[in-house]
């Protein structure tokens, strides 16, 4: 692979050279030698059957050509792509909703008082989305309304979150947070996810061979699950991760591999679920580690991370992320890795054979992502003997220290960034002293100094070159006044390339938004967290909707949503919840429905009928930031500002 055909980024172009010279392959080298399969791409190779995989004539130019030929069962290219996309939405409600489960399971514990090592750190947060599982806040004695034990609503609330993954009557708790408006649409399509484990067994039903064949049902029935997955899984994971770790506020860290210090023993936490990376913060941090460490040579210890657990750590606690996605293999490459700990997705299968070149230890933790290669180390987390577990493994990094090779190459490339933001701290910074909603933010859109609202999410590919999309795309919008709440690693494109800080209005931003940023002093690209955090944006458009001034549904509002170097089944769900939400969805790089053109103009056109969001893909960065621009100046205008 050529470097800088790989990545705009600095530090990753050094390692991949680093990774050339010392014969490492990684992830852009195979991206070389392993092309995709073109029919896959475009959605339409079958596999559900061993009568298959059948593969369907190419239609050229957007329509279907003579060759008519169809799956043996008689599954024509509509079927099969809707039933390929509605697995991708299973695969990744699945993840996040399975992360999500086991928050609330950890949960469950605090609220029967069966581990110490988690708590309940805001209170506040517990109490304010009781009232929505049904759990009263407050009791009535003598006649008077008193607050109810903060324990017992741990329990109610406990309780009723795990009961969501199962419940047998009526439809998800959360879903009475969305604008009524939308409430109303997915009850007028029969898409009101009952409960989050059913909708995704029933894609796997439905997509199973000779169930559902008309595209149209099985869309829908993406659409639930993917609106279980960010009404559902997604926010309840969220919200307990809050309550239990406490909610996000503003905070200031660095960012890129050069936050690795070669004095120092480095821990990359790496993955998803915050549950084993939080303890590795308290043990990395508690005074017999730090004791430790200077026992076996290092000045201190450094924690950070990659993935979404980076941003789960910066948001809480400011622990600087090492990289995105596409730099996992290169921190490892740095020499300078102790210890890297993964529990669930995103994780690469090749860190076995990266690490092997190294003196790194690769951990895993999880019972449900394991890796077979022998250099690699199984420590079971369990939440009942959380610190337990935690202590082991920065132990076991420390000790390691003193094993490195000679050669410790970390790239010198690092930023300084703010993130953190959340519902509560944009209603901070954007809200009014009155009314205690979203209403600067409004006004400010309303006044056309602000042009609209946009989320750019999601993943990196090496498919397409490493952070140039996300870079691109954010720095269109913010010039031309369109502010951007971020998660996932595409927040840590941002933050490595310096526009998470409020200087960055000055320098790229249109002059509404500049000024905007300026007297508020926040930055024009808020980082919101993790990728089960993007719940977090469907929260804060409805907070929008509710200060009133723009439209009275999520459709409604001058927004739009991007994943502009999208890879995982994970951005395929998040995408689909936020079309089903109301919001214009734009994907870079490619979508697999080239091959099936009336499901694509149904995902295109039809869904925007039905929910008031729809699809599109655009590779080419400028084009797709334009195209959401041109979305933000409709609904300008239909509003009327
Ligand atoms: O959940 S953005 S590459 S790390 S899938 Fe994975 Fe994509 Fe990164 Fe986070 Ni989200």
């Amino acid at each position: 692979a050529d470097p800088m055909e790989a990545s705009i980024e600095v530090s990753t172009q050094e390692m991949i050279r680093r990774a050339q010279k010392l014969q490492i392959e990684t992830v852009f080298d195979r991206a070389v030698t392993m092309k995709p399969c073109a029919i896959g791409m475009q959605g339409i190779c079958c596999k559900n059957c061993a009568m298959g995989p059948c593969r369907l004539p190419l239609p050229k130019g957007g329509v279907q050509g003579d060759d008519t030929r169809k799956g043996l069962c008689g599954a024509t290219p509509n079927t099969i792509a809707a039933r390929n996309w509605i697995r991708m939405i299973a695969g990744g409600a699945a993840a996040h909703s399975d992360h999500g489960r086991g928050v609330a399971l950890t949960f469950l514990s605090v609220a029967r008082k069966e581990t110490k090592d988690y708590t309940i750190k805001d209170p506040a947060k517990l109490i304010s989305i009781a009232p929505y599982f049904g759990v009263a806040t407050t009791v009535e004695v003598d006649g008077k309304k008193l607050d109810r034990d903060i324990d017992e609503i741990a329990l109610g609330v406990a309780e009723a979150a795990v009961a969501e993954w199962g419940k047998t009557d009526g439809f998800l708790s959360y879903l009475k947070r969305a604008p009524q408006p939308l409430q109303d649409k997915w009850e007028k399509q029969g898409v009101k996810p009952r409960n989050i484990d059913r909708e995704i067994v029933e894609i796997m039903h439905r997509t199973h061979m000779g169930v559902d064949q008309d595209y149209k049902n099985l869309l829908k029935q993406g659409a639930r699950a993917s609106i279980a997955d960010g009404w559902g899984g997604s926010m309840i994971g969220t919200d307990l991760q809050d309550v239990m770790f406490g909610t996000p506020a503003p905070l200031q860290a660095e960012a890129n591999l050069g936050v690795m210090k070669a004095d120092h023993v480095n821990i990359i936490v790496h993955g998803h679920e915050p549950l084993l990376s939080e303890m590795i913060v308290a043990a990395a941090q508690s005074q017999e580690m730090i004791d430790l460490a200077k026992q076996n040579g290092a000045k201190g210890i450094q924690l950070s991370g990659i993935c979404c657990t980076a941003n789960e750590l910066l948001q809480r606690h400011g622990i600087p992320p090492a990289g995105t996605f596409l730099q996992q293999e290169l921190a490892i490459i740095t020499g300078a890795c102790d210890a890297m700990v993964v529990d669930v997705q995103c994780i690469f299968q090749n860190l076995a054979n990266v690490a092997k070149c190294f003196h790194t230890k690769l951990i895993t933790t999880h019972p449900i992502a394991r890796m077979e290669q022998e250099n690699v180390i199984h420590i079971e987390f369990d939440e009942h003997y959380a610190m337990q577990d935690a202590m082991r493994i920065v132990k076991m990094a420390v000790e390691n220290f003193q094993n490195r090779g000679a050669e410790v190459m970390i790239p010198q490339h690092k930023t300084t960034q703010i993130a953190g933001f959340g519902v509560e701290s944009i209603q901070y910074h954007l809200g009014g002293s009155f009314r205690g909603s979203y209403y600067t933010l409004n006004d400010n859109i309303i006044n056309g100094r602000i042009r609209g609202i946009a989320g750019v999410v999601g993943c990196n590919n090496a498919r397409t070159k490493h952070n140039e999309e996300h870079i691109t795309i954010i720095k269109e919008l913010i010039k031309n006044d369109v502010i951007v709440l971020t998660t996932g690693c595409s927040a840590i494109a941002a933050g490595i390339h310096g526009l998470l800080t409020p200087g960055a209005a000055a320098v790229h931003c249109g002059p509404g938004l500049a000024e905007v940023c300026e007297t508020v002093g926040i930055p024009p690209v808020l980082h919101l967290g993790s990728c089960v955090d993007n719940s977090r944006i469907l929260l804060a458009a409805t907070e929008v909707v509710k200060a009133g001034g723009l439209g009275n549904d999520i459709c409604d509002l001058p927004a739009a949503g991007s994943a502009p170097e999208w890879m995982s089944e994970k951005a395929i769900s998040i995408g689909q919840y936020f079309v089903s939400s109301g919001v214009y969805t734009v994907f870079g790089y490619s979508l697999p429905l080239e091959g099936a053109p009336v499901v694509k103009d149904y995902l295109y056109k039809t869904m925007e009928d039905m929910y008031g969001g729809m699809w599109d893909c655009e590779a080419d960065p400028v084009k797709h930031a334009h195209k959401m621009i041109a979305h933000i100046d409709k609904k300008r205008k239909a509003l009327g500002i």
